[in-house]
């Protein structure tokens, strides 16, 4: 096994058992090349056992989400069917180390897309757009981690849910968006704070796919990032989205 495909092994089976470990950057900082090769050296791991990739998630693409880790690079990782969590249902914390859940926005692709886009040729290949909520879930100690480590470790994807998806032609560049636990707001923002408009997120979705030889396929679904920092999870709390003209998408918290 080469030193990547060891780092691999550690981030999938530390994901796959709930188990925490120590950040690599604290031996060996990791190049942006080497994390995007363990990432997808993981993802194989992954695959073979199975899991299908339905889609990929931009991170870091607000000041808030920078902010909340510091780490102030746009990031991607991918998702796979095992990580998607039933709307209204009850999430099981256990399958997660030390989970935080953030608000986001979720493009369903129509046509494929890849490389240098436009705007209106991203919005051009979207079937649908809906409100989401991400789980992340950092393998590393305390969460903390540098850009490598977050990359290695798929960055943070562990579990999504999907609101009911929306015609795409409804403006998205600033929709209000609130994260409420058990009915009260805990983070308010917009839809704005997604690198000025999420659109801006599916073009840089499909320029980072494409430098890894990928591409977004019809039917894949496309999380555009928080739109503002994340809140831990603990059992009992009920967990809604609101964004403003697409609806609410929930689920609660169980052991
Ligand atoms: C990294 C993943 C970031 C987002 O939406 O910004 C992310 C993390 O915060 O652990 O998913
Ligand atoms: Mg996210």
């Amino acid at each position: 096994m080469s030193e990547l495909e060891k780092m691999a092994e550690i981030v999938d089976e530390a994901a796959r058992n709930a188990t925490e470990i120590p950040q690599f950057s604290d031996e060996t900082p990791l190049s942006m090349d080497a994390a995007y090769a363990v990432q997808a050296l993981s993802m194989q791991r992954r695959y073979a056992r199975g899991e299908k990739r339905v889609g990929v998630k931009m991170g870091l693409t607000s000041r808030a989400k920078m902010l909340q880790v510091g780490v102030s690079e746009v990031i991607w990782g991918r998702l796979t069917d095992a990580m998607r969590e039933e709307e209204g249902g009850v999430v099981s914390i256990s399958k997660y180390v030390h989970p935080r859940v953030e608000p986001e926005i979720a493009f369903l692709i129509k046509s494929p897309l890849a490389g240098e886009v436009s705007a209106l040729e991203a919005m051009n290949a979207v079937a649908a757009i809906a409100p989401a909520l991400e789980i992340i879930d950092s393998r590393y100690k305390a969460f903390k981690f540098d850009v490598g480590d977050v990359i290695a470790d798929n960055s943070s994807s562990s579990g999504f849910v999907i609101g009911n998806w929306s015609a795409p032609d409804t403006d998205i560049s600033n929709l209000g968006m609130v994260l409420s636990i058990n009915g009260r707001p805990g983070e308010i923002g917009s839809s704005a704070a997604i690198l000025g408009n999420p659109v801006r997120s599916l073009v840089a979705a499909a320029r980072m796919v494409a430098q890894a030889g990928e591409s977004l396929n019809p039917g894949d679904i496309v999380l555009a990032g928080g739109a503002t920092a994340a809140i831990p999870m603990a059992v009992g709390q009920a967990v809604s989205l609101e964004v403003e003209r697409l609806g609410t998408v929930a689920f609660t918290v169980g052991a």
